[in-house]
């Protein structure tokens, strides 16, 4: 088994990383839902509660916030990122380094890779030195690997979402990201893919609770160690509630339907 660097995001092996870098990534229409998590403020108290092993966000709002959550929250420091308000060939700007990501208490790095993209060969170099700066303090390492680009005509397709699993354990990542790839058999290949690398499945847009958490314990059946997510959760009415449930499928893997009603 690898030295597993990632033991301070996880717990009991699994983990549920709350992702806030929506503002980067997409801008404030991902908060329309629910106003009131444009406010980090909203989103650091959320991630004190006990589900959530983990906050993933940018420099920016670790700065702003994380002075004051430090002792509640963990801290998964994304070291690249991007805006949509460009075109081109998918690629993610290094704006922090592992180095600046240990003095700001960070617990693990985050990296997002886009395999197949034509900048992969760039990508793969930056995170080369992430992942060794990270090794250097101590940190784990999250790699949101997210095959796309011109190269790729299906980039939610098992085989690929497999391919981006290996990717995570071939280039040193504890904990790889993947999008749902459909189905738990799927789901099962790509955690086998990644060996003994931990393998999240990202959380995508809304859907019905129902199928959400059906997803969530099909991944968790097939190996996977717990999820990512930011939308299924701040653009909830009650996003505590769905927390809540959450944690009974992932820590407790309690049945969907029964998590729903706790
Ligand atoms: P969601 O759970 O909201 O899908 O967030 C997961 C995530 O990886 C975020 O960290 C990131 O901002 C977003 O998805 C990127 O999604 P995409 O690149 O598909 O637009």
């Amino acid at each position: 088994m690898l030295p597993h660097a990632a033991d301070d995001i996880e717990r009991d092996g699994k983990s549920l990383i709350l992702a806030y870098d929506h503002g980067l990534e997409h801008g404030p229409v991902d908060f329309e839902p629910n106003p009131d998590t444009a406010d980090p403020e909203r989103i650091f108290e959320l991630a004190t509660h006990e589900a959530v092993t983990s906050l993933a966000v940018q420099k920016g709002l670790a700065e702003a916030y994380y002075p004051d959550y430090e002792d509640e929250v963990n801290l998964l420091l994304k070291l690249n990122g991007t805006s949509n308000l460009w075109r081109g060939e998918p690629d993610s700007a290094v704006n922090c380094t592992a180095e600046y990501a240990a003095e700001l208490g960070a617990d693990a790095v985050g990296f997002t890779v886009y395999g197949g993209s034509n900048h992969e060969v760039e990508m793969a170099e930056e995170f080369r030195e992430a992942q060794e700066g990270a090794r250097e303090h101590d940190m784990g390492v999250v790699m949101w690997s997210y095959p796309r680009g011109q190269g790729l005509r299906n980039d939610g397709s098992p085989d690929v979402i497999s391919y981006g699993a290996r990717l995570g354990l071939e280039l040193g990542a504890d904990v790889v990201k993947v999008k749902y790839p459909g189905s738990a058999e799927a789901m099962g290949h790509a955690v086998e893919m990644a060996g003994p690398a931990d393998v999240v499945m990202s959380g995508g847009t809304m859907r019905d609770d129902k199928a959400f958490l059906r997803n969530v314990s099909n991944a968790i059946d097939a190996g996977a160690t717990g999820i990512a997510v930011g939308r299924n959760v701040f653009q909830r009415d009650q996003p505590e509630r769905i927390l809540d449930a959450l944690e009974a499928v992932i820590f407790q893997e309690v049945d969907p339907a029964e998590a729903l009603a706790i």
